[in-house]
């Protein structure tokens, strides 16, 4: 579909499948895509204005690369559902249409998407809090525990996004492995250490499976699946969360895991940046792991027993069982989800950034490291105190 043509349906649309807009006469419509796979337009007239995301059944960037656009339909659902669980910590909807592949969504421009304001160094006010409550509510809440059993099930129905989770299960615990597409790539002062360390590692390899597993056959809470700080849009305000295209019913360690790399990476990166030395920002964004699975476990512990309904689950010891599990896993995501990001070949804007510059093997093998004892060690990541210690953590 060429641009003409997305853009007349768009305007089909908003005029006949929403209301949003009091006056549809004089609407201007410009594409904001910044990604690979979908296409984002902004609609807005004199007053008003919306977000209109279009998810081809195939990719942005290469029309022979198929992609379901179910996706589409998914990322309705969910925003809808998070929006209630979070109290509107998402985008509104404003309408949606399965034929057009089209979603109508709030515009957000008063935000800034949280990867920009990183690459600026600018520090927020309100950040960890409310994404500890982000992921309480939107995750713990619709688990087993908390939902009834027939609920638990349709939403797990409702959430099955097989073309998205092939990806992951491809990029994320494949491929950096195992380099079988032969994408991977790295400084050649780290060649070395990666065929030993990961490209030989039988024990690494052991232990990705296991969380692979997990992350395929986990129908444990409607996660995100893809939530790292280009998902997130952020204010002085607080934050909104976007873009859940790879959501579906998994682990909730994974989306705890993936905004604790994403924030990592980037206190790697700016310690690279300023001569090794902490800075006020990475400062910031240190303390802000902490207060993340800090804030995460204080909400559990209060929480629990109100939020809690089947008789069974309602036991101290699960309790303890079930927050230990769910930290296990947090740290076994966010050391796969560093690992990738490092080596894969989807890499993140800190490290395109300054791959190509003096010393940075330097770096790479620190996140290297970093991942290697997240996923290795996960067991032991039962509190904030463990991520501190990772911190300290001096090696060759
Ligand atoms: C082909 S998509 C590559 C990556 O970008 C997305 O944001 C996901 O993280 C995916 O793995
Ligand atoms: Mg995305």
């Amino acid at each position: 579909m060429n641009s003409d043509e997305i853009k007349n349906n768009i305007l089909d649309f908003i005029k006949n499948e929403t209301n949003y807009f009091k006056n549809t006469d004089d609407l201007k419509i410009n594409e904001v895509s910044d990604g690979n796979i979908n296409y984002i337009y902004r609609v807005s007239n004199d007053d008003q204005s919306m977000i209109i995301k279009f998810s081809d059944d195939h990719v942005r960037s290469n029309s022979t690369r198929k992609l379901s656009s179910l996706r589409n339909k998914i990322e309705c659902e969910i925003l809808k559902k998070q929006d209630e669980l979070s109290g509107g910590l998402v985008p509104k909807i404003y309408g949606f249409s399965s034929e057009k592949k089209l979603i109508a969504m709030e515009d957000l421009s008063d935000y800034e998407v949280l990867r920009n304001a990183f690459k600026e160094k600018k520090i927020f006010p309100v950040f960890s809090k409310p994404m500890a409550k982000f992921l309480y509510d939107t995750l713990f809440k619709t688990t087993d525990l908390v939902l009834g059993s027939k609920e638990k099930k349709d939403n797990v129905a409702l959430f099955v996004n097989y073309d998205m989770c092939e990806i992951s299960e491809r990029l994320v615990f494949q491929e950096p492995y195992l380099n079988l597409q032969g994408f991977n790539s790295f400084t050649k002062e780290n060649s070395e250490f990666v065929e030993e360390k990961i490209y030989r590692n039988k024990n690494l390899h052991l232990e990705v499976a296991k969380l692979k597993h997990i992350f395929m056959t986990s129908s444990e809470a409607m996660i995100h699946g893809d939530l790292h700080a280009g998902s997130i849009f952020i204010s002085e305000k607080g934050i909104k969360v976007f873009d859940p295209e790879f959501a579906f019913y998994g682990p909730i360690g994974y989306d705890i895991g993936n905004i604790l790399a994403s924030c990592l990476i980037t206190y790697v990166i700016d310690e690279y940046e300023n001569d090794g030395k902490e800075s006020k920002f990475s400062n910031f964004i240190k303390q802000s792991i902490f207060e993340i699975v800090d804030g995460f476990i204080d909400l559990y512990q209060k929480n629990y027993d109100k939020d809690v309904v089947t008789t069974l689950f309602k036991n101290e010891d699960f309790k303890f069982y079930y927050l230990n599990k769910i930290l296990e896993e947090t740290a076994g995501y966010m050391g796969t989800e560093v690992l990738r990001r490092t080596i894969g070949v989807a890499k993140v804007l800190d490290i395109d950034r300054v791959k190509t510059q003096r010393n940075y093997h330097i770096v790479e093998r620190k996140l290297l490291n970093m991942a290697l004892d997240l996923i290795l060690k996960r067991k032991e990541f039962i509190n904030s105190k463990c991520y501190k210690e990772l911190f300290n953590l001096e090696r060759k």
